[in-house]
Parts: structure tokens; C-alpha cells; sequence
């Protein structure tokens, strides 16, 4: 009889509009090489169904949380962000996940890795593939989580618990600098764009010039290929500008056409992952665009329709809108970014042992 394979402690959890397996460090492999070769068949990767594993055969659903108690003074947790390719054999931790993040406090608590207050807990999270804190403060009544609440956000049915997320030191998390170019603009391709990273590096350009009108669905965007592989063109310039190298098999940077608002928010946005449309946008990739259109000079700047300071940025995107509160002070060149905060929702969605794919 073949031998059992050996099972994992896994928590699924949905973290924002996206969802992953939440694991303890101490739970997986210490070699990198060894723990993603392994969370490859955990997710049932390289598959586009991902039918032999847990992953949700979208980049969105295809996402791993690995936590540990934090060695840091003034940190509780340390978060490692992985996403797992779906197509491919990959593993990269050269993004963060912001909606991922929203679990990661709750998960900690449930895991006994910090100790819940009441009736709230706030959660200093230092996301290791940046090194930028988070804070999460999250509902614990009686020292427990509390999943259920009346906090909304676009892109989930129904309401659930408010957890608040506050970075710090997210400028320039992957590329060194808020502006990696040096220039608030850049033309590539005969195309303007802004290159920009303040938590997640993004490349911005105006939807029209690229010959959409940036209201279309994230279907109709999967569907047109042409301008996919002009996004493509776009990213792989903007990388080695943005020091990111040759990023043909990278996450990042995502690239975000931007139109004029149409439902009273402060722009419309229409985000790739790295090619595919998102049904939404990250979390921290809304913090950079919001970020990118407050600064003078930046492609989206003229489109959107600033609130007046201290009021949240509406990032309107396909499946609704996301309020991004930023502190931004402009009178330093390049401007620097003081603080952003926002608010999503996570739920536990199973707590069990999860048995990978036989190698
Ligand atoms: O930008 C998708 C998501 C993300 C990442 C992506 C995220 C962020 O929607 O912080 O949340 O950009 O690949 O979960």
C-alpha cells in the first residue's frame, strides 16, 4: 500500500476580495526551495483548474499567508506573502498582498500567536517581503475573533467585521523609491505612464491611449489579447526602468489604466495581475494609484476628481469602489507618504489539515 501522505496544519481564510492558505512558519519547510515546491502541490499547481490541489485557479484565489512571532521590538507578527502561480510552477514573494493581510491578524489570534484584547485587538504586522508595517485592528469580543458585522466592502456578498488596516513605510516597498524612474512621467512605447510603488509597484497609463475606454468588464478585457500583450510590452520596459529587472515571469509591476470617475468616486481603474484583468484591485496597488493621482504630473492626476484633503480616495473599480485614506506631504520633492489606511473584511473559511499532491 503506497504510504499516506503527510497532512499540513492549513487555515483557509478569505482576506479582502482575496482567499488563501494561511500556514504557521514553524509548519512548512525552512529552505524556500523546499516550501515551494511543496505549496505547489498543497495549491495543485501548474494546473489552470487547480483540480489536484486547494488553490481557487485564479491569482486571486491561488495565494498563501505564512506567519510567525515577530523577532522585531514593536512588532507582534511577521508576514511572508507568497503567490502561487496557477499556469505556472511558481512561487514569488516579490509582492505584497494587502487583502491577504486582512486575515493574517485574526489568524494570529486563533493560532494564540498574540493575545486578543476586548473587545478589540490591534495587530502589528511587519510584512517581510517589503519590510513596511501594517496595523490591524479587528473585533475580539471577549477575547475571541468575531468574523460577523456590518462592514460592506465591493466585491464580497453580504457585510462581515471591520478589520482596519494602517501602513507605514510602504514608499518605494519593492523598487526603493516612491517614483523608481525618477520622473513623475515617462513616455514607453509612445505611451505616458506613471511608475510608481508605494506598497505595491505599478505602472499607470491613461485607458484611452491604450484604445479601451476603461469601463469595459474584466471578461471583455481577458478577451482582448492584442491589448494584452501591449500591457505586456509596457510592464517589461517599465520593470528594468523601475529596477525590477526582466519581470516577463513576475508579478509585478501591475499595470493600471486609469478614465475619468463615473460613480462619484475619485478615478476609475481597470487593474492587470500582471496580464490578467482583477475583478476588483489590491489593496495595496489602490493605495499606490491613489497615491499616483494626487501627485502633479502624474498620468491620472488630470482625470480624477480629487476630494478635498483628509476626505478618502473611491478608487472605482470593476466590481464597485475602494476608500483609501492617505496622508501625503507634497511639499518635499519627491513627496513623501506620511500614512494610508482602509478598511477591508476577512472571514475563516476552514481550519484543518490540508494533504498536498504525492510528489
Ligand atoms: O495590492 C492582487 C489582491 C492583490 C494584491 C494583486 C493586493 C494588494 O487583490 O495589496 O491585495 O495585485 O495581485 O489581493
Amino acid at each position: 500500500m503506497p504510504p499516506t501522505p503527510t497532512g499540513l496544519l492549513c487555515m483557509l481564510m478569505r482576506g479582502g476580495t482575496s482567499k488563501g492558505a494561511y500556514f504557521l512558519a514553524e509548519d512548512l519547510p525552512g529552505d524556500p526551495h523546499e516550501r515551494d515546491q511543496l505549496l505547489l502541490r498543497v495549491m495543485g499547481a501548474p494546473d489552470p483548474r487547480q483540480i489536484d490541489g486547494i488553490g481557487g485557479a485564479h491569482p486571486l484565489t491561488s495565494k498563501v499567508a505564512v506567519i510567525s512571532r515577530s523577532t522585531e521590538p514593536n512588532t507582534d507578527i511577521d508576514y511572508l506573502f507568497l503567490q502561487v502561480g496557477v499556469e505556472t510552477a511558481t512561487v514569488s514573494d516579490k509582492q505584497n498582498c494587502g487583502n491577504i493581510l486582512a486575515g493574517v491578524g485574526p489568524f494570529a489570534v486563533e493560532r494564540g500567536l498574540v493575545a486578543a484584547g476586548d473587545p478589540n485587538t490591534s495587530v502589528r504586522i511587519r510584512m517581510l517581503n517589503s519590510g513596511s508595517l501594517a496595523t490591524a485592528r479587528f473585533p475580539t469580543p471577549g477575547g475571541i475573533v468575531d468574523y460577523n458585522g456590518d462592514a460592506a466592502i465591493s466585491g464580497v456578498p453580504g457585510t462581515a467585521a471591520p478589520v482596519l488596516l494602517d501602513f507605514a513605510n510602504t514608499e518605494g516597498a519593492a523598487c526603493g523609491r516612491l517614483l523608481p524612474t525618477g520622473n513623475v512621467r515617462d513616455m514607453i512605447d509612445g505611451i505616458a505612464v506613471t511608475c510608481i510603488d508605494n506598497g505595491m509597484p505599478v505602472v499607470l497609463a491613461e485607458a484611452r491611449d491604450l484604445g479601451v475606454t476603461g469601463y469595459e468588464t474584466p471578461a471583455d478585457l481577458a478577451a482582448d489579447t492584442q491589448l494584452q500583450d501591449r500591457i505586456q510590452s509596457l510592464r517589461l520596459r517599465a520593470g528594468k526602468l523601475m529596477g525590477l529587472g526582466d519581470v516577463t515571469d513576475a508579478p509585478v509591476p501591475k499595470t493600471t489604466l486609469v478614465s475619468p470617475p463615473r460613480n462619484g468616486g475619485t478615478i476609475s481603474t481597470r487593474t492587470f495581475i500582471p496580464l490578467r484583468p482583477h475583478a476588483s484591485i489590491g489593496v495595496l496597488g489602490a493605495v499606490t494609484v491613489a497615491t499616483a493621482v494626487l501627485l502633479e504630473g502624474a498620468v491620472g492626476h488630470d482625470l480624477a476628481h480629487l476630494p478635498a484633503p483628509g476626505t478618502a480616495m473611491a478608487i472605482e473599480h470593476p466590481s464597485g469602489r475602494l476608500d483609501v485614506d492617505i496622508d501625503l506631504d507634497v511639499t518635499t520633492t519627491p513627496p513623501r507618504v506620511i500614512r494610508s489606511s482602509l478598511v477591508r473584511t476577512a472571514r475563516k473559511l476552514f481550519d484543518g489539515t490540508v494533504f498536498p499532491r504525492p510528489l
